[in-house]
Formats: C-alpha cells, sequence, structure tokens
C-alpha cells in the first residue's frame, strides 16, 4: 500500500513561513512510518516542489506539476493538510485532482481550516473521505489501516490528543530535513487559556520533559549541523515556570550555535526567562493580539486587561535592555471592534513606535488582520514611516 501525505501551495497570498520543514507533516509522516513500517509513505509539499500561486500561468503550471506527481506517486490514500485557510483553495484542487486520477482512493483532509469548518468538505459530490479534526497522528493511522469505514458521504473523524513522547521522530528518513536551514519542532501542545478565537483554546498542555526536550533538539542538530535555526512551535512555549527555567538551563548547557524562536504570552514568560534566553540567541513572539482593555475581554485573553497591558510594556523593556528580539501579533477587526477602538489601537502603537526603534508588517490572513512589530535598524524605521497605518 502506498500512502501520500501533501501540503498544497498556498493561493494569491504572501505566506508568514519563514521556511524549514512543516512540523506538522513531519510529525504525521515519523507517526504512521514508524507504526507501519511495511507501508511506503511519501510526503509532498507543493510550496517546495511547486511554489506558491498569484496568477492564471502559476494556476496552470500548479495543476499540471501536481497532476504529474500525484500521477507518479500513485497512492491508494492521499492525506491533504489544509493547515490554514490560506491552503484551502490549493486543498480543493489538489483534492479533485486526486479523485479525477484515483476514483477508488481514500482522500483525507486535516489541519486548523479543517478543524474550524470540517463542513467546508461537505457538500454533494465532494471528492473527500474523511475530515479530520484536531491531532491527526492516530486518526490518520487509524484510517490508513481500515478501522475506520468508509461511508458513501464525507465523514468527519474526531483527532486524539497526543502525548508527545508517542511520537517518535524519524529524523534520519525525513526528505525534506536535508539540507534544511530551520528545523520545527515541538517540545509541547495544547494550552490551558480560553482565547475565545482560538482552536487550540482549552486543551490539555501535554509536553516533553525538559530532558526529552533537550535530547531530541540535540539529536536533530547532530544530524543537521547545517541547521541555523530551532524554532519552537508550541502554541504556548514552556507555560509552567519549573519547565521552562530546567528546560531553557540545559539548553544554555548545551552551546548550540543557532538561533530560536518561541510563541508565548505576556502574563506567561517572564523576567527570568529572559534572562536564561538573552544569553543564546532566542526570538520571541508574543500574542498580545489587543492592546484596547475591552477588546482583550472581549476576546477573553485575560480578566485583567489593564495590567495585561502593562505587563506588555515592562516586558518590552526588560527585552530591550537584554538586547532580545521580540515581536508581537495584534488582531485587527474582531467582532465588537469599532471606530472608537481601532483609533485607540492605532493611537497606542503610534506612541509605540515614535518612542521606539521598532517595526511593523501587515498580514492579513482573511478574516483577520495581524500587526507586528519588531525591533530593527534605522531603515526599517524609514519604512515604517513610509507605511501608513
Ligand atoms: C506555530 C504557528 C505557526 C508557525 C508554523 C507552524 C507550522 N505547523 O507550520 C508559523 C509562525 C510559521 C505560522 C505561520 C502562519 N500561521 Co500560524 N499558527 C501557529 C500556532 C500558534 C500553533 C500551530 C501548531 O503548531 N499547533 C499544534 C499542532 C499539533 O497542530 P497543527 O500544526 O495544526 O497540526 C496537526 C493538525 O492540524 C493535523 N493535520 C495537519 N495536516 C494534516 C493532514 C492530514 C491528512 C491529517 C489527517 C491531519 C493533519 O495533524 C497535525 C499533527 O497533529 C497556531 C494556533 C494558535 N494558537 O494561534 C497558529 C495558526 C494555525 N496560524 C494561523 C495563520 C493564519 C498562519 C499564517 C497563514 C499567517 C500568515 N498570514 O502568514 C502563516 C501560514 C504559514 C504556512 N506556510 O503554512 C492561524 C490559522 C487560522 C486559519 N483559519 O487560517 C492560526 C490558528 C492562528 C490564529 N488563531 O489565527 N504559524
Ligand atoms: S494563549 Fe495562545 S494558544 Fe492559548 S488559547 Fe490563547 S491564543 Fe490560543
Amino acid at each position: 500500500m502506498k500512502v501520500g501525505i501533501i501540503s498544497p501551495s498556498v493561493f494569491y497570498k504572501d505566506c508568514e513561513d519563514e521556511g524549514g520543514p512543516a512540523p506538522h507533516l513531519f510529525y504525521l509522516y515519523s507517526y504512521l512510518k514508524y507504526h507501519n513500517p511495511h507501508i511506503e509513505v511519501d510526503v509532498l509539499d507543493l510550496n517546495y516542489e511547486i511554489g506558491t500561486v498569484t496568477c492564471q500561468q502559476e494556476l496552470e503550471d500548479f495543476l499540471r506539476g501536481t497532476e504529474a506527481l500525484l500521477q507518479r506517486g500513485g497512492y491508494d490514500i492521499l492525506g491533504i493538510s489544509c493547515w490554514s485557510t490560506l491552503h484551502f483553495l490549493g486543498s480543493m484542487e489538489v483534492a479533485r485532482l486526486y479523485r479525477r486520477l484515483n476514483p477508488e482512493g481514500i482522500l483525507v483532509v486535516g489541519g486548523y481550516h479543517a478543524t474550524a469548518v470540517p463542513e467546508d468538505f461537505d457538500f454533494p459530490g465532494s471528492p473527500v473521505d474523511y475530515v479530520v479534526k484536531g491531532d491527526g497522528e492516530v486518526a490518520f493511522h487509524r484510517i490508513v489501516n481500515g478501522e475506520i469505514p468508509r461511508e458513501t458521504r464525507c465523514q468527519v473523524v474526531q483527532g486524539v490528543s497526543l502525548s508527545l513522547p508517542e511520537v517518535p521522530l524519524l529524523w534520519e528518513d525525513y526528505k525534506y530535513m536535508r539540507g534544511a536551514r530551520d528545523i520545527k519542532l515541538w517540545m509541547s501542545r495544547g494550552c490551558p487559556f480560553a482565547c475565545s478565537f482560538c482552536l487550540d483554546r482549552l486543551t490539555k498542555w501535554r509536553g516533553l520533559s525538559p530532558e526529552q526536550g533537550v535530547a531530541e533538539i540535540e539529536r536533530a542538530y547532530r544530524l543537521y549541523p547545517q541547521a541555523e535555526g530551532i524554532w519552537f512551535m508550541d502554541p504556548l512555549f514552556a507555560i509552567a515556570r519549573p519547565w521552562r527555567e530546567t528546560f531553557l538551563t540545559l539548553l544554555r548547557e548545551r552551546d548550540l550555535p543557532v538561533r530560536f524562536w518561541i510563541e508565548t504570552r505576556v502574563d506567561v514568560i517572564d523576567e527570568a526567562a529572559i534572562d536564561l534566553m538573552a544569553d543564546m540567541n532566542f526570538t520571541v513572539a508574543m500574542g498580545i493580539e489587543a492592546v484596547v482593555p475591552r477588546i482583550l475581554a472581549l476576546m477573553k485573553k485575560t480578566t485583567t486587561p489593564e495590567r495585561y497591558i502593562e505587563r506588555f510594556l515592562e516586558l518590552d523593556t526588560y527585552m530591550n535592555e537584554r538586547k532580545v528580539p521580540h515581536l508581537v501579533n495584534q488582531i485587527l477587526n474582531y467582532p465588537g471592534e469599532t471606530t472608537g477602538t481601532i483609533d485607540e489601537a492605532f493611537a497606542f502603537w503610534r506612541r509605540y513606535f515614535d518612542s521606539h526603534d521598532a517595526r511593523y508588517t501587515l498580514i492579513t490572513p482573511p478574516p483577520v488582520s495581524v500587526l507586528s512589530g519588531q525591533r530593527t535598524g534605522p531603515e526599517l524605521v524609514t519604512l515604517r514611516r513610509g507605511v501608513r497605518l
């Protein structure tokens, strides 16, 4: 049996992906291959194989290239990763191509978009057989092993929250790791906070132990010493203080010549962690999401919005002193936003940018906009002044 896992190109949009093999494809591959060594498993990341699609000509190239890859692959089962909404158009093109080439083949879709709106794949004549919600490893493995009988129409399968030590990572086997400059992996999954817009809300934090985490990083780095960056893709990195301090201390002892990336919250990260990270090359991304207390409360980001904003400013100052590069994401046009709250947010950021050496970029994944700022050199300050909010 031959199984394919495919991530379609993003259509008509620049995407904030600083590179490195997509971790969800790597973990899905590792879990399936480890538990089914007799099955041939192949991964196709079309952003690497073909590239993004921004015009009609590129769409035609994408369709031709994907058809050739699918024909060559001859997959009995194909898993499509509709990871973000930006992957939806590509996912549907791949699904239709696969169904035309393999009328009897089994077609599975998973990812954040699939989790948020599984009904997008369930319509009369849909080429999709299964839509997996949430963590995909166990559900995909069960579908591949025939444990979830196929029905005449698309069915939704609830994923199983994995504890990370259950995924032995097949670093040696994975073709996209060779030559990769960045390595992305998870120390944990899940988040106990309740932000109302987030699919990871109220999920149990489940991680490797600090020792297991550092051992995994060393293993990856030993195999791929060309790597320049290690990205921790945890929705909320190192929520517990003892875990964080042990992990960062162990990591610092390894003295790896790479840069690191984490995503955290302003009310989780603290000065002690920043001190440890300051000696390593860490970039800290903070999902601040809003700077207007009313909007923060609507988002259920925090129950103490004023203190939350104050804490961001304290940490920002401390990270500047300790020279830790950091950035924030802000969501605009959240339901409940008014012209008044937008004006308040822009006034906050104008004050901030006028007193900081910082920049922002606008990212617009439908239906939200994300504003992110990062310390940088004077040329980008000029750029920010050239861009109108
Ligand atoms: C870390 C992160 C990133 C990382 C990349 C992580 C990665 N996996 O590649 C970076 C910083 C690069 C990033 C970039 C972007 N991100 Co982001 N990111 C996150 C974050 C914080 C955590 C994601 C994560 O690792 N989750 C844990 C793992 C276990 O879940 P997972 O990756 O989804 O993988 C599992 C399932 O999806 C499933 N699965 C996936 N594919 C398949 C396929 C099959 C066949 C099956 C069965 C299952 C399956 O199985 C996987 C393994 O269990 C989330 C959520 C959040 N709290 O904010 C946002 C989030 C996913 N990102 C989001 C967005 C919009 C983006 C960008 C499009 C932003 C932009 N405009 O550029 C880019 C897209 C990058 C790209 N090329 O795909 C949105 C998606 C919303 C949407 N509907 O589109 C989220 C939900 C944030 C939000 N609330 O808005 N992101
Ligand atoms: S803290 Fe981050 S990961 Fe957790 S629920 Fe909020 S947005 Fe999601």
